[in-house]
């Protein structure tokens, strides 16, 4: 179905187009207060960003990897090493004809799925600007409005996250997900159940707890939730399958889901009943498509996770997000959820009715704020083709 988006050329430019210059920046926004998960707390935002430039256009991307490898192993250092001395090269050195020959082109380096995925990202902004389609579009998308809910980080007292519950539920998101960690579970997800009887409610753990933990993650059955989130390791299949079969509540795997490959042992082995797709820790969107697809056709239902992005990951995910099967309220807030001030003009908004437009301009369909990245730009690197 949608995988003959990965054989599409360009028609503005006939069968292969020239990357002309890859410039990769990383720019740091401070976020409006700290976000705390299982593995750990961040008070501001490295972002880096990838813009690819030919046929007289500038296409952007987004590596969404941390400072710090916590959520991956993956970092904005690895992703610069990674980019500059292997990825970049090899996109640099001929035309690329599609998505599916560039991610070929990329594959024979193995993992690095957030640095190949900046690069992916860049390209298919700057095929859907040649195109002049709106992203969204261009990879098939059906929505024209984005279901959305918000992630709520661990916070220093029970009141200070009731408080949180409160004001996003006011905002109209659809859903609140609660990221837990031993200590801050059970009793938390009671209180905020015990308020909120009606809403869709789900909870993150980001890793946080073993097989061993089956009876206890068990009393989570009683309270309703949509899902909880990763409860095991980052790379288990196994374990996952078998707390999955002992527990009422649907599993949905994020980090373990790095690929089709995982994406379909997952769902062989029983490990999850939903999946979380991050455009990101997938490799791009030749790699997102394709679990989309598969899961569609099962009747999994899936949802866009976020990563803290920018505005230019946020627009990415939106244009995921306006695929058929994500039929689950997505981590895409609006950009003052996190940033005073996002890249793109205009930010990212959530209506009353917690859905988010897809625009319907060229690529990401915003503008990208160059003035105010220059402004906050701590480095920046150019790549052309020797
Ligand atoms: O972008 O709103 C967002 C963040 C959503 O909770 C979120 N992301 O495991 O799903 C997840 C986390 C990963 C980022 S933690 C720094
Ligand atoms: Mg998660």
């Amino acid at each position: 179905m949608r995988s003959e988006v990965l054989n599409q050329t360009v028609e503005a430019v006939p069968d292969r187009l020239a990357i002309e210059r890859i410039e990769l920046r990383t720019v740091r926004l401070p976020l409006h207060e700290p976000f705390e998960t299982s593995f750990g707390r961040i008070d501001s935002r490295l972002l880096f960003l990838v813009a690819v430039k030919g046929g007289g256009e500038t296409g952007w991307g987004e590596v969404v990897a941390a400072e710090e490898p916590f959520y991956s192993y993956e970092t904005v250092g690895t992703a610069l090493h990674v980019i500059r001395d292997y990825l970049a090269p090899a996109l640099l050195a001929e035309p690329v004809r599609d998505l599916s020959e560039l991610a070929g082109r990329l594959a024979p380096f193995r993992g690095h799925n957030m640095a190949k995925a900046g690069l992916e990202l860049a390209y298919m902004d700057l095929v859907a600007r040649l195109k002049s389609q709106s992203l969204s579009q261009l990879i098939g998308g059906t929505r024209d409005r984005i279901p959305v809910g918000v992630s709520l980080g661990i916070q220093p007292t029970l009141d200070q996250l009731l408080e949180r519950v409160d004001r996003y539920l006011g905002l109209g998101y659809q859903r609140i997900k609660l990221k837990i960690k031993p200590g801050w579970d059970i009793e938390v997800v009671k209180e905020v159940r015990r308020r909120h009887p009606d809403i869709l409610l789900s909870v993150d753990a980001n890793c946080a707890y073993t097989i061993a933990d089956r009876d206890h993650l068990r009393q989570l059955d009683e309270f309703g939730l949509l899902m909880i989130e990763q409860p095991l390791e980052h790379d288990d299949l196994i374990d996952h399958a078998q707390l999955q079969s002992g527990i009422q509540t649907s599993i949905c795997l994020d980090e373990s889901i790095t690929g089709i490959g995982r994406a379909r042992q997952a769902l062989e082995l029983g490990s999850c009943r939903i999946i979380n797709i991050k455009i990101g820790r997938v490799g791009g969107y030749s790699q997102a498509l394709k679990i989309h697809d598969l899961c569609y056709s099962k009747g999994i239902p899936v949802w866009c996770g976020g990563m803290l992005e920018s505005g230019i990951g946020r627009a990415h995910n939106i244009a995921l997000a306006s695929l058929p099967g994500f039929v689950l309220p997505g981590d895409i807030s609006a950009s003052s959820r996190y940033f005073a001030r996002d890249l793109i003009v205009p930010e990212v908004t959530v209506s009353s009715d917690g859905t988010v437009a897809a625009p319907r301009g060229p690529g990401l369909g915003f503008d990208v704020n160059l003035d105010y990245i220059t402004s906050r730009t701590e480095t920046m690197m150019r790549l052309e083709p020797h």
